[in-house]
């Protein structure tokens, strides 16, 4: 019988793809549920740490509070002592999604559609696997040698190598920095969807866009489309719901740090686990991980030119201001809000979809310490987000690839608007700069006018 079900399962490899090296998830279900009460909320952070439940939102048990909705996968084994523990306690929930591995087949079907073989091809309503995504990004650096240069930025723990483009016109003069990266966690698979899309957008519209053509002239936008590859991959090739990266502890018997729990910013301190099992594992000391190191350092090489750091994830439509790790907001909230505020706005016009904008742990309702956004605050760059795309829980990390692109156009229109700031505020012919040069001349005038008549 087990040889046959093994024989069974090779064909299906053949045929569809190594379903049977997967992690499957049948028949798991994802739980909405609203504690009512601080013991209800007790009690779901018991279950969760008791059955080491993969949380979707909030991601640390710790944030699970009264009045919150949860999202939680529980494995089909559970699913029904779950439903009764809850009702046996009261606490209200309903079934957000049904069956989890039939919504990854799903979306599977799409993924299959199509390999990428040019660029004109390329089809960005669609999820990639990193292979592809490799592939795009020679194809993207040879058809476009003037604008763009592919960048080595490190390695993961796997050994492979971790590139992101820098898009700007040479310049003789140093250059602002707009820097985006993608992919910091596995699953978030439309945050990676996002760094390609906007690529593309870049490339293709920076001859019309009056607005873009004059950035990038001063300014060059850094973007890592997939930052976290090993995890990528992984959730490609074996567990779909993968969050970490994949680096073993405790001889191998659990793998991966939270990358976004790694950064040498208030390290573990709040809202990241030391257990290596955990999805939130903060690593075994401040940037231990290779990946984090990489970027760390990219970021820190070029910090005083840095204007905007962004960091895709999903999800929740959400743009989170610093800090994760503590209530009070940073130096330039008013401003930062003010910013993105006004992104939301134009965001809103595309598709009519809103994002929650405020500062991390009022937004989210949970503490993290060591993310990157809080990080590049700290080390002082001026404006930080962390991106939350869709959506609020309906498909969570499968949104199904007809969303890829509503999500990345409202997205782009969110991100250009805040490009727009940096072309009103830090360009040499900006409205800033022009005032100054009419504040001066007017100086200039008056004082000539004294000179010559007293
Ligand atoms: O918890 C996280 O790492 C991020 N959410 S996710 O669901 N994509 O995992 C949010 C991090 C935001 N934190 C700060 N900006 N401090
Ligand atoms: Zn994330
Ligand atoms: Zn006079």
């Amino acid at each position: 019988m087990k040889l046959v079900l093994w024989i069974l399962c090779l064909l299906g490899t053949f045929l569809y793809g190594g379903s049977c090296l997967k992690v499957q998830y049948n028949r798991d279900q994802v739980l909405r549920i609203i504690p009512q009460t601080a013991k209800h909320a007790e009690h779901l952070q018991e279950l969760t740490n008791r059955w080491l439940l993969d949380l979707w939102q909030p991601n640390i048990p710790e944030g699970i509070n009264a009045g919150r909705e949860v999202h939680v996968r529980i494995p089909s084994s559970h699913v029904n002592e779950m439903k009764d523990t809850l009702l046996q306690y009261d606490i209200p929930y309903s079934v957000l999604i049904d069956d989890v591995q039939q919504m990854i087949d799903m979306n599977n079907v799409y993924n299959k559609k199509m390999k990428a073989v040019s660029l004109e091809t390329y089809d960005y309503t669609q999820y990639h696997p990193m292979d592809e995504i490799y592939d795009w990004m020679d194809q993207i650096k040879e058809k476009h040698q003037d604008l763009v240069t592919k960048l080595y930025l490190g390695s993961t723990y796997e050994r492979r190598s971790i590139y992101y483009f820098r898009i700007g016109w040479p310049s003789e003069k140093k250059k602002k920095v707009i820097f985006i990266d993608c992919g910091i966690h596995a699953r978030e698979w439309v945050s990676v969807a996002f760094c390609q899309w906007f690529v593309k957008e870049l490339l293709s519209t920076h001859q019309t866009d009056a607005i873009l053509a004059k950035v990038l002239k001063e300014v060059d936008f850094y973007i890592v489309p997939v930052f976290n590859i090993d995890g990528y991959i992984y959730t490609w090739t074996t567990e779909r719901l993968w969050r970490k990266n994949r680096a073993p502890f405790n001889n191998g018997t659990c793998y991966g740090v939270d990358l976004n729990r790694n950064f040498d910013v208030q390290w573990c301190t709040i809202g990241a686990s030391r257990n290596c099992s955990t999805n939130t594992f903060c690593g075994p000391s401040p940037a231990s991980e290779l990946e984090t190191k990489a970027l760390a350092g990219l970021i820190e090489s070029i910090k005083p030119s840095i204007v905007f750091y962004l960091t895709m994830h999903s999800y929740g439509k959400m743009i989170l201001l610093p800090y994760g790790y503590k209530d009070d907001v940073s130096k330039d909230h008013e401003l930062m809000m003010k910013v993105a505020t006004k992104a939301n706005e134009k965001m809103k016009e595309k598709h009519n979809n809103e994002y929650a904008v405020g500062a991390s742990a009022s937004v989210i309702g949970y503490y993290d310490s060591g993310s990157s956004g809080d990080w590049a605050t700290d080390i002082g760059i001026t404006f930080s987000y962390t991106f939350e795309l869709r959506d609020n829980g309906t498909y969570g990390f499968q949104l199904p690839p007809d969303q890829i692109k509503p999500t990345c156009e409202e997205t782009t229109t969110a991100v250009m608007s805040m490009v727009e700031y940096v072309h009103d505020n830090y360009l040499e012919n900006s409205a800033m700069a022009v005032t100054a040069v009419w504040i001066n001349m007017f100086i200039s005038v008056i004082c000539l006018h004294y000179t010559v008549n007293h």
